[in-house]
């Protein structure tokens, strides 16, 4: 059975890069929503039946185990389609909260609109450690930036400045609560040096590996798993764009409509 990965977009394949690289026996069904991205700045409800909608399409394939490796989706939807999928859910936030909320002193938290304003992280850091400080920053444009591929350049410094000038400089530890956010840490690094960056997406890869090694079983051997992309759009610079956040060139991608 494949482990199943479901995104708003393209951001999530930082998160099968990861899996990939811990987990390289497994197959993987990654589901990128790209006709209805951003979910950013959507509502609650949206992409509550959004995530929804893209459980329906991933249970086809009989997945052991479904990641929503996207925080705006883990945010809003991880709860319904926990309820409603016929196999274990992951999302990115809880894994990422974990971290967070282990790490000394205040914590930042960046995200999208949506992510910032669930308070999602908020609360599964305080279930964890109730005293903790928390500067939580909407970073919409960064996303913008990390699909351009601007990942040397002063102006993505300069974005990345202006919103990291807004979280005090006693917070040491930050979370990169966005799938896209990963692929910009040169410049964050260059903006805040001596930052501790956690990445939710890679805990979360992390934490299905705990699971799979736990219970549910992975495969080994040397054949690397296969990697099957369903999409709901297959716009022009995909494939180019793709590429640069899974960290492998993008085969062949399936559409699906949802
Ligand atoms: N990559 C998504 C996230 O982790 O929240 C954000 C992309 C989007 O839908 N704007």
């Amino acid at each position: 059975q494949p482990i199943g990965v479901f995104d708003s977009g393209i951001g999530g394949l930082t998160v099968v890069r990861a899996l990939r690289r811990l987990l390289p026996g497994e197959r993987i069904v990654y589901l990128g929503d790209t006709a209805r991205v951003p979910y950013g700045n959507k509502s609650h409800a949206t992409i509550e039946r959004y995530a929804l909608q893209a459980g329906q399409i991933l249970g086809r394939h009989d997945p052991k185990l479904m990641v929503i490796a996207c925080n705006t989706a883990s945010a809003h939807g991880l709860a319904a389609l926990q309820a409603a999928a016929p196999c274990p859910v992951i999302g990115v936030i809880e894994p990422g909260a974990e971290a967070a909320a282990a790490a000394k002193g205040p914590v930042g938290i960046m995200g999208t609109l949506a992510t910032v304003q669930s308070g999602a992280y908020e609360d599964a850091i305080r279930r964890r450690n109730p005293g903790a400080l928390i500067h939580s920053l909407a970073c919409p444009l960064l996303v913008s930036f990390a699909e351009e591929g601007w990942l040397d350049d002063p102006i993505t410094d300069a974005i990345c400045r202006r919103y990291l000038n807004q979280i005090p400089f006693e917070v040491r530890t930050i979370v990169l609560g966005c799938t896209h956010y990963p692929i910009l840490m040169p410049s964050l690094a260059r903006t805040r040096p001596g930052t501790t960056w956690l990445d939710s997406g890679e805990l979360a890869a992390q934490a299905v590996e705990d699971i799979l090694r736990g219970s549910l079983g992975f495969r080994t051997g040397s054949a690397r798993g296969d990697l099957r992309i369903l999409l709901t759009d297959a716009g022009t610079r995909l494939q180019e764009i793709g590429a640069r956040f899974l960290g492998e060139p993008l085969e062949t991608v399936e559409l699906v409509e949802l």
